[in-house]
């Protein structure tokens, strides 16, 4: 259906909207003198004509190519030939050839259709040259809240890990040939550098709130997704402020808008701790996600994969069910902007450090959480829409 479109949306464009060439010819002339040379040029101010020297006269040593309208074809070639000038019919019919030329773009295009890489053999439109195809993109977000430092220090390895694996490991390898993955690995850098330096326990962003003495929003809860309802505060000073209105975090909008321009993200993950948890949507709701099988079978799978390196448990289920009513959080969003697999993870441990986490369990954690966001990446890349 799709490409009957395009094909009907060519031919109407050719036949009422583009200029057409039909019987246009174009002449290669030879000059064999000055005077020859001045007669071709007094072509030039008859401006009825309508002639577009493609080369224009200039020398007898170079041709002249001259592109004459279909109508003035005959009389153009009389003038040459009675002024002895010797001239060649170098295109006999300009049309056929931009018809040629419009029909390889669509058979290109077609054949481009569903693929993501960049045909280099074939001619573009504006659009392909300036934006490219957007392919599918992997989001993964950790740092959103300051004192939970195993989420950037393990998201951190993540990427040193795909870009070591890319041409090595022939998953990573196939995966990053059709999508991509965009990591922001501390979104909330002012919060974390307040948690090393001042209060090891804060959470929230260091916004000032005017008129108060409290500062700070919970980035989790200012995203557009039953915004202020329950689960969350409209108290400035409380842990879960939702904040004074929607995306009024810049932490947040910049999340929001670059997904937004991209327009293409399948999967978002995003990363917190502890409890050891994998959660999909919803938290300002019971009701279940449209793909709710999907989204649990897939958690199932990725914690099984998890476990399988040091035997850590995770659990899994929607957040509302898992830990508590939560609205204007980032996955509810996320999902809600027609991003299928929206998960979040609370990663470890279950409780006897809490967010003091031991540096020791970097690493480890890194490592069995790489298994199960590979499963979920592996999981997108084989449902593209
Ligand atoms: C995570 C992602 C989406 C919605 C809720 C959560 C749980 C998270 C939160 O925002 O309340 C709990 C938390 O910070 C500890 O990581
Ligand atoms: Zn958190």
């Amino acid at each position: 259906m799709r490409e009957l479109w395009f094909f009907l949306s060519i031919v109407l464009v050719a036949a009422y909207r583009r200029q057409t060439f039909v019987g246009d010819q174009v002449l290669r002339i030879r000059a064999s003198s000055q005077e020859q040379l001045a007669l071709i040029r007094s072509l030039e101010e008859l401006e009825h004509l309508k002639l577009d020297f493609w080369k224009e006269p200039t020398t007898p040593a170079l041709p002249i190519d001259l592109r004459v309208p279909g109508r003035h074809v005959r009389a153009v070639k009389a003038f040459l030939e009675s002024n002895g000038i010797a001239y060649s019919i170098m295109i006999k019919n300009l049309q056929t050839l931009v018809d040629e030329e419009n029909v390889s773009q669509l058979v290109s295009e077609l054949r481009q259709n569903g693929t993501y890489s960049f045909n280099y053999k074939s001619y573009h439109t504006l659009k392909e040259f300036s934006t490219g195809h957007k392919r599918p993109a992997v989001w993964i977000d950790s740092g959103i809240h300051g004192r939970e430092w195993i989420s950037p220090a393990i998201a951190i390895w993540l990427a040193k890990k795909i870009a070591t694996d890319y041409g090595n490991d022939p998953s990573v390898t196939s995966l990053l040939n059709k999508m991509d993955i965009f990591m922001a690995i501390m979104v909330n850098p002012d919060g974390y550098v307040y948690t090393r330096t001042k209060n090891r326990m804060w959470r929230k962003t260091m916004s000032k709130r005017p008129g108060s003495h409290c500062f700070g929003v919970d980035a989790n809860r200012n995203f557009d997704a039953n915004f202020g309802g329950r689960g969350s505060s409209r108290v400035a000073c409380s842990e879960r402020y939702c904040g004074p209105h929607v995306n009024s975090e810049p932490e947040v909008k910049a999340i929001v808008d670059f997904i937004g321009r991209h327009g293409n993200f399948t999967a978002f993950i995003t990363l917190h701790n502890y409890l050891q948890l994998l959660l999909y949507p919803y938290g300002y709701t019971e009701e279940p996600p449209e793909n709710i099988e999907e989204l649990d079978t897939l958690a199932s799978e990725a914690t099984e994969a998890l476990a399988s390196l040091y035997g850590t448990r995770y659990s899994h289920g929607s957040i509302i069910q898992t830990i508590n009513e939560s609205s204007g959080n980032s996955i509810d969003w996320s999902y809600n902007q027609g991003i299928k697999y929206s998960y979040a993870f609370e990663l470890r441990d279950e409780g006897q450090y809490g967010f003091m986490l031991p540096w020791n369990q970097i690493v480890p954690t890194a490592e069995e959480t790489w298994l199960a966001i590979k499963k979920i990446m592996e999981h997108a890349c084989n449902h593209l829409p």
